[in-house]
């Protein structure tokens, strides 16, 4: 039995380095009311660690995992060879290549084993996707999904037209 607000979608990112653009998913989770929970997990300096979370994730009631990892970015590859729950990977821009080397690293994957891949710093899509994902059979989430679109489109058609 998985309590009411336990988390709905796991974040792993790579490093504390990650938190701040991280945030952003977080803050999308929250506004959707999506439980979540941000942990920093690393596939090349906690491996086992990192296994045995995936490997939990479902059970605790995870529908969704997001890793996000700058650099040699491993680790949302490495989520996805422990799990058929789907993975959401979020390039990093980080270190002398800006993410252009996360981003490829995380796309690239073989046959069998998806990566979801958003854009280099692309956090906040990463927590749509996760609030997609979960609205398939969610129908609350659908709504709140829905209702969010629609005031994002309010607001654009509020802005004012300037006449030349
Ligand atoms: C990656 O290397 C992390 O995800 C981070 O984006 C980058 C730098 O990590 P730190 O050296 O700041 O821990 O593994």
């Amino acid at each position: 039995m998985v309590a009411q607000h336990s988390p709905r979608v796991g974040i792993l990112i790579g490093s504390s380095s990650d938190r701040e653009v991280m945030d952003g998913a977080v803050a999308v989770l929250k506004k959707l009311d999506i439980p979540c929970e941000m942990l920093v997990r690393s596939a090349h300096r906690t491996p086992e660690q990192t296994r045995a979370y995936v490997e939990s994730a479902r059970q605790r009631g995870i529908g969704v995992l997001i890793a996000a990892a700058g650099m040699a970015a491993h680790l949302a590859g490495a989520v996805a060879a422990h799990t058929t729950l789907p993975v959401i990977g979020v390039p990093i821009a980080s270190g002398p290549l800006q993410g252009q080397d996360a981003l490829l690293a995380t796309v690239q994957m073989p046959a069998g084993i998806p990566v979801a891949t958003v854009a280099i710093d692309g956090a906040k899509n990463a927590a749509y996707l996760a609030a997609q994902i979960l609205a398939v059979s969610d129908a609350d989430i659908a709504a709140r999904l829905a209702a969010e679109r629609a005031e994002r489109a309010e607001a654009i058609l509020a802005e004012p037209t300037v006449q030349g």
